[in-house]
């Protein structure tokens, strides 16, 4: 059996209806064998227009439901997803390439941020607010906001759409998800699971939840509809522009998740054995196809040399191969496009000066196969601004901290970083207002790997969104400042007179 055979064998056994296999549409195909198998069927114009019709209907009855009832049904999808672990998360690495665990995590995340969600429907705190007028109450009160449109991306192809969806259910928005064209498969399972909790849940409105199979014309027909008020987009930061614009041509609100180019400043004293395990998982986990993957490596000139023997040392032995098999730590890219980005951008770096100290090229099996890279660079050259989504670390040195800091800094992008140093002055600096400009900053903990409990997402051309945990909900809610008069005069604002 193929992977790409195996994969249906899933979606049957999980339950997703026959009818959407087609000849023609999107192929299925697995990155593990570099099968195909098969299409799935797309969404035609009047699908999107329908979908948003849909959606806005369920709106408006969702939004009339107690917010801790309209939890019952994310612990509902909690439960089914705990039940349907094990096939999704195969389902993940057969159609993504992720390792076992790693696909296991990915549907671990989905459950973290239901339990989240279940609490948090019971915590849409607003505020009491202090009016100047006698007799006046006045609040802050959080209301939901519509429908949401979920774009996501093929290397977390389910667990973004849970961050977002969990959260959307609890607020009373409806939503409507385009998965990546690369990923449909998972999105099909996860709706069969979305499917079972509906039914336990019994009377939630039709089209409160449902996925737009198709291209970036799905997207485009999202973005620019009026009647989707938030579309939260996670992928490339060219297409995030693309979304931003057009979002923000209609007023709409965009929660952006986009491009990182993630740092480690490693320090003199820094505990090495750590910095190592956490340099391999989050550079060559997921084959490098994290957002909050590792690529720029900077480390103190005075150490450089032990650090990287001892990298190279790692990357020699990693386990390379079919993502299924137990002890692989690095499993494929997602597609050929992937790999020839991955030896473009090898080549690139050595034209600007770098020298590949291990790695690269293909692993002779079928699928796209590569062998994670370590690139020595003189300079932040424009291959190293720029996020190639493939397992090429970037080193670089330097010699005193606030330079350190300073390159960590310089790139377009800004989601992750961390520094390993057993220095708290280093430490704190790092985390300090001149420190690190990225949405999430580490100590002694790689880039990548975030728990759903924190707020995350990352400045500059990462997006500025913040999805998951802290108050990421209040983007799906519709902030309402209310005042109530209980006197019998009518007081104004500011001493206002005006009797009539
Ligand atoms: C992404 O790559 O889009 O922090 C999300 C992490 C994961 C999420 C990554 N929890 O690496």
């Amino acid at each position: 059996m193929t992977a790409a055979d195996d994969a249906r064998a899933i979606l049957s056994r999980l339950g997703v209806p026959a009818g959407v296999f087609t000849p023609t549409g999107l192929p299925i195909r697995s990155p593990v064998d570099g099968s195909t198998g098969g299409a799935v069927r797309t969404a035609k114009p009047d699908d999107v227009d329908r979908a948003i019709a849909g959606a806005t209907m369920a709106f408006d009855a969702w939004r009339r439901v107690p917010a801790p009832r309209r939890g019952e049904l994310v612990r509902l999808l909690g439960v089914e997803l705990r039940a349907a672990k094990a096939d999704l998360a195969a389902l993940v690495t057969l159609e993504a390439g992720k390792i076992a665990s790693e696909g296991l995590g990915e549907v671990q995340e989905m459950i973290d941020i239901c339990d989240f969600a279940v609490g948090l429907s019971r915590q849409l705190y607003g505020l009491t607010l202090p009016s100047e007028r006698p007799g006046h109450h006045m609040r802050e009160t959080w209301q939901p906001l519509g429908p949401v449109a979920v774009i996501s991306a093929f290397n977390f192809p389910v667990a973004v759409w849970a961050w977002n969806a969990a959260l959307a259910l609890v607020c009373g928005d409806p939503v409507i998800w385009k998965p990546s064209e690369k990923t449909p498969l998972t999105a099909l399972a996860t709706h069969a699971v979305v499917e079972r909790a509906l039914a336990r849940f019994g009377d939630a409105p039709d089209g409160l939840l449902q996925v737009v199979i198709g291209g970036r014309e799905v997207g485009e027909a999202l973005a620019a509809d009026p009647r989707v008020p938030l579309v939260s987009a996670t992928g490339s930061t060219r297409m995030g522009r693309a979304v931003a614009q057009s979002v923000a041509a209609r007023l709409g609100r965009s929660l952006l998740e986009l491009g990182g180019n993630n740092a480690m400043i490693v320090t003199p004293s820094a505990d090495l054995d750590m910095a190592v395990g956490a340099i391999a998982f989050s550079a060559v986990g997921t084959c490098g196809q994290r957002c909050t993957t590792l690529r720029r490596l900077l480390v103190h000139e005075d150490i450089a040399e032990t650090l990287i023997a001892r990298l190279a040392e790692a990357y020699d032995s990693l386990p390379i191969g079919d993502p299924r098999d137990d002890g692989v730590l690095v499993g494929p890219l997602i597609d050929d496009a992937a790999t020839h980005a991955f030896d473009a951008a090898l080549a690139r770096a050595v034209e600007e000066g770098g020298t590949i100290v291990t790695g690269g090229g293909r692993v002779e099996r079928a699928g796209a196969y590569v062998r994670p890279a370590i690139v020595r660079m003189s300079a932040q050259s424009p291959v190293v601004m720029h996020e190639t989504f493939a397992p090429i670390l970037y080193v670089l040195t330097w010699r005193d901290f606030n330079e350190a800091v300073e390159l960590q800094n310089a790139v377009p992008q800004g989601l992750s970083s961390c520094v390993f140093t057993d220095s708290v002055r280093e430490a704190e600096q790092f985390l300090s207002a001149w420190g690190s400009d990225c949405g999430i900053a580490n100590v002694n903990i790689g880039p990548s790997g975030a728990e759903i409990g924190g707020a995350f997402g990352g400045e500059k051309d990462t997006g500025g969104g913040r999805e998951s945990g802290s108050d990421a909900w209040k983007a799906y809610m519709r902030r309402q400042t209310q005042t109530v008069n209980f006197s019998s005069a009518l007081p104004l604002a500011q001493g206002v007179r005006f009797e009539v």
